[in-house]
């Protein structure tokens, strides 16, 4: 077998290249070839060594699906070392991203230059663990404590220039990476350039406080997480003890975390979701259909920020709405949203303008006729999308994808009203659109392949993360979501209060315990749905007795300022005997005998009843597989990803 390392001696230059394609992952075979690379280069008559990369990037980590599996030498420690002591100066060429291990191999050089575009990080935080490799002892020491606190714990890659700024990567070449990289090491040999240890240099100074500053921000913004703070741990061992020693602090906690059930959660998401992108049962050579244009139609809040998702993809976008002054309202929202990117710094003013300009509106259906792909984001009336779907069929041209946003709708309904059942297909945004990154791309009973194609390549483009759901009430997530509610519902009857059971989930790690949900999304709107149902579709009425006695209160959650809390003017929930009142008198009315429970029944009565419905989920094939399920809870519903999703955890602690 060839090795994924070449070596050449060119111009006096040792030359290690590594070529393990798609992302040059540092799997054993690359680890040994390149001992192997810098074994050759000891010995022969290189004056200089450069370590580039073939392919679409530089390194970009370590190989994750060789973790939890018995490391087989040499390691990446051993190597990052060895490249560190090597005695004649070794310099990395950076195209792409350098991630992880493979930007500790970089660290382990004596020079880094980078092509403009390329971008640096340490993700490691990520997949519940810590740079392995020696990156939490070398980026303080180039960097600065603060710089490196900020690149380790958040996980966030930066680009070229602005590792140049803070020191981790010593210049920017033009032009191709290996020649840039060549004429540098050519440079640094006519200067008399030698090795330059980064660690024989000290840390740079720093106030003493920053460690219990960044574990204090940590414990709030990474709650529950124990990676963020063994970062901590490490950068400080880094800044008081010899670089040995910190090395061995970074090795302690690096095993300690990857033998850990948050690491081995979050290496099953980091697949799950690069799974949920691909289609069972597609054949490898389905086409897509090119969409360089958009029509939407509704310019409410889902609408305006499906439309600005696009926009910020590049992709102009026609907006519908049924008069002129719907329409200015729905796109002075999207002006207000635009104005509030750039106030937090998410966009540049220009950017903003730039994909603001690619909207634009109108109220006649014509303007659709030469859109690439139509999604409909009305609201929830099935009569209504019908009959916007049969416009849509006279309207827009052959091959257009015809989508319907929508939460619960039957989409095969919606696509036999027109007379291409074949080119419609279910895409259900989450809300707000232009920031969440779910998207549930629903399979129509006749969707096409190509179109199915199509919008899961769609979905990346936008930067979302799709999952392929069939058609059912609620599809994946809102399904799943109803028998959370009803249980939830069901403690609060049985003894619980709502700032028991929302604290219990929120210190298990949901983003946003189940009341404050509902309180959120407004009481009033399932209380309206329910009212169209009869005794019988409802279910056990101790299931939505509370939330019925709430609305008919005129409590309707956070927008009238009460539901299950009062609310103040800064939106902060605050308890309410009111409703301990209305909780206790609906048990006594049911015959519920109320009782103290645990934090313990309170998560596993309602991740068990996730799962569960999760279960049934796939085995009626809704979904693919598990890991899709877990892909849509993290994304859409603030689970927390380092516990795996709920079909992952629901696994692991036998739910
Ligand atoms: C680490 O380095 C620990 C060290 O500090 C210490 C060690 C002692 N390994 O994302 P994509 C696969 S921890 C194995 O769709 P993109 C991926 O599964 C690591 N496989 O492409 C997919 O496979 P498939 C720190 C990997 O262009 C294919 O490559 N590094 C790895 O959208 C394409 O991936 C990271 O956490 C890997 N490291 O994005 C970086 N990376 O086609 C993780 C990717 O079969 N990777 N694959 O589904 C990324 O962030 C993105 O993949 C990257 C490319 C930005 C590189």
């Amino acid at each position: 077998m060839t090795s994924p390392v070449n070596y050449t001696l060119t111009d006096e230059i040792g030359v290690i290249t590594v070529d393990n394609p798609p992302v040059n992952a540092l799997s054993h075979a690359v680890r040994q070839g390149l001992m192997d690379a810098l074994d050759q280069a000891d010995k022969d008559a290189s004056r200089a060594i450069l370590i580039v990369c073939e392919g679409r990037t530089f390194i970009a980590g370590a190989d994750i699906s060789e973790f939890g599996k018995p490391m087989q030498e040499p390691s990446l420690p051993e190597i990052v070392n060895r490249i560190e002591a090597t005695a004649k100066p070794v310099v990395a060429a950076i195209h792409g991203t350098a991630l992880g291990g493979g930007f500790e191999v970089a660290l382990g050089a004596h020079y880094r230059c980078a092509v403009a575009t390329a971008k640096v990080g340490l993700p490691e935080v990520k997949l519940g663990l810590l740079p392995g490799a020696g990156g939490t002892q070398r980026t303080p020491r180039l960097a600065g404590v603060e710089a490196a606190l900020e690149l380790m714990t958040s996980g966030a890659p930066i680009a070229a220039a602005r590792a140049v700024a803070v020191g981790l990567i010593d210049r920017i070449v033009d032009g191709d990476v290996r020649e840039g990289g060549m004429a540098w090491v050519q440079e640094l040999l006519a200067e008399g350039a030698g090795p330059r240890r980064t660690s024989e240099q000290p840390v740079p100074d720093h106030e003493a406080a920053v460690f219990d500053g960044a574990r204090a921000l940590l414990a709030k913004k990474a709650r529950g997480q124990v990676a963020p703070q063994a970062i901590v741990d490490c950068v400080e061992a880094a800044a008081t003890r010899s670089f040995a020693e910190g090395l061995q602090v970074e090795r302690e906690n690096f095993i300690k975390l990857m033998n850990g059930e948050q690491s081995a959660a979050l290496r099953h998401f980091f697949f799950a979701e690069r799974q949920a992108a691909k289609v069972d049962g597609l054949a490898p050579d389905t086409g897509t259909r090119p969409v360089e244009s958009v029509g939407i139609i509704g310019g409410g809040t889902m609408g305006g920020g499906i439309a600005m998702s696009f926009a910020n993809a590049g992709i102009p976008v026609t907006l519908i709405e049924i008069s002129d002054e719907a329409l200015e309202r729905g796109l002075s929202i999207i002006d207000r949203n635009y104005a509030g990117s750039v106030k937090r710094g998410k966009l540049s003013e220009d950017k903003a303008a730039a994909c603001r300009a690619l909207i634009s509106g109108a109220t006649d259906y014509a303007a659709l006729s030469d859109v690439d792909m139509v999604i409909e984001a009305v609201f929830e009336d099935p009569n209504l999308k019908k009959e916007i779907f049969k416009k849509l069929d006279g309207v827009c041209k052959a091959g257009a994808i015809l989508a319907t946003h929508t939460s619960y709708q039957d989409v095969d309904a919606i696509a036999a009203a027109t007379s291409r059942p074949a080119d419609v297909v279910g895409t259900h945004f989450f809300s707000p659109a232009h920031i969440m990154k779910l998207l549930e791309v629903v399979r129509g009973a006749k969707t096409a392949d190509d179109v199915l194609a199509t919008c899961m390549q769609l979905a990346k483009r936008i930067r979302k993360v799709p999952v392929v759901s069939g058609v059912c009430y609620g599809f994946i997530g809102n399904r799943m979501l109803q028998p959370y509610g009803q249980q939830t519902q069901l403690l609060l009857l049985e003894g619980a209060t709502p700032e028991q059971v929302d604290g219990a989930m929120e210190k298990w790690g949901m983003a946003m315990g189940p009341l404050r949900v509902f309180d959120l999304a407004g009481l009033d709107v399932g209380y309206k749905a329910r009212e169209a149902l009869s005794d019988e579709e409802k279910g056990d009425p101790a299931t939505y007795r509370v939330p019925d006695l709430l609305v008919e209160a005129e409590r309707l959650g956070q927008k009238s300022g009460a539901g299950f809390y009062t609310y103040d003017e800064n939106r902060r929930p605050n308890p309410d005997p009111a409703v301990h009142e209305i909780i206790r008198n609906a048990a006594a009315e049911l015959g519920i005998e109320q009782r103290t429970i645990s934090d313990e029944e309170i998560v596993n009565r309602l991740i068990g009843a996730l799962v569960s419905e999760g279960r049934k989920i796939l085995d009626e094939g809704i979904a693919q597989r598990s890991g899709d399920i877990d892909v849509v809870y993290v994304y859409g519903y603030g689970f927390p990803a380092w516990r795996g999703g709920p079909m992952f955890y629901g696994e692991a602690a036998s739910l």
